[in-house]
């Protein structure tokens, strides 16, 4: 047994030394741990020994299994360190002294959709607001009506300052100082750069961007809200989507809604970008909550409105075919070509 062992572990220790590729890496994986494996069939066969030398045999052969493994992860390593060396000397060499061409360049994805949002938006009659990126708490929660110890806070857990001042989770941070800016009636749009201390996944990011709007007038209603999503997604995408609309809780609107829209990546069937589910979640909205306006100092007797929350960097990255969102972020220039932006 012993023999046989010792057999089995010089053939393929000199066997990954020798390996070029990570595909002959596999092929070993396979041979020998695989199903059909020298080790596994050792183990299958455990039967054959006696009772006592089965739990040495046992532990001997997972020794050498760990022992396997272990060096085929550090090959794995080495030979993707290899690969990257290679593409960077043959394909991707940078000539630091070519002349600068003026006309490189373009604009990031998200500001490309932004501004078409922002343009569908202008000729709707809503004007163009700007918001902070560093908040005070009282913006970012009070005055949406999610006072201290609220549960909503939970969801929106983010990067705080010494001085008490946060990084603004959410464009809704910007509607009490609008509606102090404007009152009554007003239609105003105000994207902006939002950040959450965030599980990571292809559809969540730390930083990202969203663009809420926001109309409050004489009888608004849903029927409006619904409207402008429609048309808004219709046109940024060129096609009428599939939309679905659920009731969804946010304590500065009532009723609340999560406006989702079917995935386009796996066509509703279930993905990594929709987890599993479907739908993506794009645009929450509702019916402004009248304790919101009247903290903007609105006349809740004569006036109500609508609000929205679209996850804008969702939106490009649906609109330009990216599956992971994290690109977005990325700074590498090499996606930019990909989607046909540069
Ligand atoms: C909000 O932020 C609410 N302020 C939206 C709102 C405004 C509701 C007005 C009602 C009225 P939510 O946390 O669901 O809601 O985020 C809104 C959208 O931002 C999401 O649908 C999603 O598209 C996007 N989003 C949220 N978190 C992330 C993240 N970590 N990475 C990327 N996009 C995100």
């Amino acid at each position: 047994m012993e023999e046989n062992l010792k057999k089995i572990k010089e053939k393929v220790e000199s066997q990954i030394i020798k390996i070029e590729n990570l595909d002959g890496l596999d092929r070993i994986r396979s041979e020998v741990l695989g199903k059909k494996g020298e080790l596994t069939q050792i183990l299958k066969n455990l039967k054959n020994y006696s009772e006592e030398e089965r739990p040495i045999v046992g532990k001997r052969v997972n020794e050498l299994r760990k022992s396997i493994i272990e060096k085929m992860e550090n090959k794995k390593e080495e030979l993707k360190k290899e690969e990257l060396m290679i593409k960077m000397k043959n394909q991707e060499k940078i000539d630091f002294s070519f002349p600068v061409d003026e006309n490189l360049g373009s604009l990031h994805p998200i500001t490309i959709v932004q501004r078409e949002v922002e343009d569908l938006f202008r000729t709707m009659g809503f004007h163009v607001e700007d918001g902070n990126e560093v908040e005070t708490e009282y913006n970012n929660f009070e005055a949406v009506n999610v006072p201290k110890y609220h549960p909503a806070r939970d969801m929106q857990d983010t990067f705080w300052l010494e001085n008490g001042q946060l990084l603004k989770t959410q464009t809704s941070a910007a509607q009490n100082k609008i509606m102090r800016k404007y009152g009554a009636p007003v239609k105003a749009i105000f994207p902006g750069r939002c950040f959450r201390n965030e599980d990571l996944d292809a559809s969540h990011e730390n930083t990202f961007f969203q663009l809420e709007g926001m109309m409050i007038d004489e009888d608004v209603s849903i029927a409006n809200l619904i409207y402008f999503m429609k048309t808004t997604l219709s046109e940024i995408f060129k096609k009428d989507l599939k939309v679905r609309l659920r009731p969804g809780f946010f304590p500065f609107v009532e009723p609340g809604f999560e406006l989702d829209v079917s995935c386009m990546y796996c066509g509703g069937k279930g993905c990594k970008v929709c987890k599993h589910g479907g739908w993506i979640e794009l645009c929450p909205c509702g019916m402004i909550h009248p304790r919101v306006l009247e903290m903007g100092g609105i006349d809740t007797e004569k006036y109500s409105g609508f609000a929205f929350g679209l996850g804008l960097s969702r939106l490009a990255m649906m609109k330009y075919g990216i599956d992971d969102l994290r690109v977005l972020n990325s700074g590498d220039l090499r996606n930019l070509k990909q989607i046909g932006i540069q």
